[in-house]
């Protein structure tokens, strides 16, 4: 047997009149957000949506996104959650991928909703306020949760070719959750800050914590440094996630103030935490919990707490309870403590693997061990370090990039040769993508051309934020872009 009741009705159940989100002036209680799901479910189904369906979710950090979030879980619908700030040509392609056939938006994006409905055929576009106020019917309930049954889905990309479908089961997030508290600590005054976006796994695991341990949460739309410091003061926050820019941007604003003394964790994940950062956390003495986690771990898989942040500075802790973590060498051998090789990752909150691809599965997901495609060390302790290897993966701002996507773009402009990209260290955004462009013998074509051709193609973090041009890029015999050596020309000053 492996199911659960249906986790925001046995929520509602359980503590009925709790705080389950404060979101502005609003407070709902569990209950409340129970009944309004619970419409929002008859809603749903009667446009057609059932069981099973996936279907595309382009909301913004809001109340509405979190009812309808659960609403979908009510009836058992997998949930497609798109990132916002991707271009309309991007959300087509993974609408498509994943076989969507609605797709909830926002009636702010509705200049995107043309572009959805002229690349997806067949596509049904909800519009949320639409869908709000239409007639209910009676939803049939899913009472049980199955959970090895898919519950949302979000696209990551890979180190080649387009974004993957992550499939996030509802067990999946059931043991993020019981091994985050198992870890964290679940106390009865706990309130958790989500001003990280819903739609990546960073913001969505906290709607999955409030639900299962009955927590309530403060939501915010954004971020906002001076909104944060106001509602952690005013809202009791005693926990929130962040990304190491959101860190930098508080740590400039507190200056030498001190945050309220019920708030005990800053969980700090999405990319590398610089070393600069977490000293600065030790002296102001912000409780920062470094943690590794990813899209197919459901979030949080390695956290280190803060009795170890002077010890281990740099470490991204140990695997929580219910995980499991190994470092692979390249001949497929275990790695022993100090040697660095392929983090592989295992435990009941990663993924069974990507949407409609059972080749990309079988690849990254070997003998129940996620393959992660980054590189650490274990130390004799068993402390994870992530290292700083991996020259296909940009992350800005807790934003992924990946430079192969770019330069497959790039290579597409009409008067372009050859194109590298890789990651420059920036102070703001952690790294930032810089693109190395070989033009076609006797063509030309401008920085401004070429951004301007990116932009209408791709998200705007994604932007190289300069283009160099060269005569040839590094390449190996067998023609294979040397990328590391990109990233040497930059931090040598090259340019
Ligand atoms: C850093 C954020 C907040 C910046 O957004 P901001 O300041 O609100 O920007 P906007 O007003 O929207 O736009 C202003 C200009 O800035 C550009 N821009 C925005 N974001 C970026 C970016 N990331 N990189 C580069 N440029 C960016 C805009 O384009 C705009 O440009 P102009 O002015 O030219 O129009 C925002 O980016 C943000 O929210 N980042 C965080 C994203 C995130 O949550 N990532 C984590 C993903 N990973 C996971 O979910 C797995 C790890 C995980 O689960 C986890 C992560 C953290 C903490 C805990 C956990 C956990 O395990 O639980
Ligand atoms: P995503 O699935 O988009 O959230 O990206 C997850 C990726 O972010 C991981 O595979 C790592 O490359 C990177 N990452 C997450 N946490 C850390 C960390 N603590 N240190 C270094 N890299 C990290
Ligand atoms: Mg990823
Ligand atoms: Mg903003
Ligand atoms: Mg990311």
């Amino acid at each position: 047997n492996n199911s659960l009741p249906n986790f925001l009705k046995k929520r509602a159940f359980l503590t009925p009149d709790r705080t389950a989100i404060y979101f502005h002036e609003e407070a709902i209680t569990f209950k409340e957000l129970y009944h309004r799901s619970f419409k929002a479910a008859g809603q749903l189904q009667a446009l057609g949506i059932k069981k099973d369906d996936y279907v595309g979710v382009l909301l913004k950090n809001h109340l509405d996104t979190v009812i309808i979030l659960f609403a979908l879980q009510l009836l058992s619908v997998r949930a497609v959650i798109l990132n916002n700030r991707l271009t309309s040509g991007e959300l087509v392609w993974q609408l498509n991928d994943s076989k969507a056939k609605f797709v909830i938006l926002e009636p702010a994006f509705s200049e995107v909703e043309m572009a959805l409905k002229a690349g997806v055929a067949s596509l049904r576009c909800i519009s949320k306020d639409q869908m709000l106020s239409s007639k209910a019917e009676d939803p049939i309930i899913q009472e049980e949760v199955d959970l090895s049954n898919v519950c949302t889905v979000m696209y990551t990309s890979g180190t080649t070719g387009n974004p993957k479908g992550v499939m996030q089961t509802y067990g999946n997030h059931w043991w993020n959750s019981v091994g985050s508290a198992l870890n964290l600590g679940f106390i009865e005054r706990d309130c958790w800050l989500c001003t990280v976006p819903i739609f990546h796994i960073s913001g969505f695991s906290i709607l999955m914590r409030g639900v299962i341990y009955g927590m309530p949460i403060v939501l915010h739309e954004s971020f906002d440094v001076e909104k944060v410091l106001f509602d952690i003061k005013n809202k009791q926050v005693t926990i929130m996630s962040v990304v190491g820019t959101m860190l930098s941007r508080m740590i400039d604003t507190i200056k030498d103030a001190h945050l309220p003394e019920q708030f005990r964790c800053m969980l700090l994940g999405g990319g590398p935490a610089p070393l600069p950062l977490l000293q600065s956390c030790v002296e102001k003495e912000i409780p920062v919990f470094q943690t590794y986690g990813m899209t197919e771990t459901a979030s949080q898989i390695v956290t280190l707490s803060p009795e170890y942040s002077l010890t281990k500075l740099g470490s991204a802790g140990k695997p929580l309870f219910p995980a499991q973590i190994k470092i692979e060498l390249e001949d497929g051998t275990i790695a022993s403590s100090g040697k660095a090789g392929e983090i592989i990752v295992k435990g009941p909150n990663v993924t069974p693997g990507y949407l409609n691809r059972p080749e990309a599965t079988m690849e990254k997901l070997r003998d129940g061990w996620l393959h992660t495609g980054d590189v650490g060390y274990l130390d004799e302790e068993g402390f994870l370090y992530v290292l700083d290897r991996r020259s296909d993966l940009i992350i800005s701002g807790g934003e992924n990039i990946y430079p192969a996507e770019l330069e497959s773009v790039l290579s597409g402009h009409p008067n372009v040769a050859d194109v590298g990209v890789t990651g420059l260290e920036d102070d703001r955004w952690g790294q930032v993508p810089i693109a190395f462009v070989v033009k076609k013998d006797g063509a030309d074509v401008s920085v401004e051309e070429l951004v301007d051709y990116c932009m209408s193609r791709m998200a705007k973090y994604k932007i190289p934020k300069a283009i160099y041009f060269i005569d040839h890029l590094p390449r190996n015999a067998a023609k294979k872009l040397l990328r590391r050596k990109l990233r040497e020309w930059l931090s040598e000053g090259r340019f």
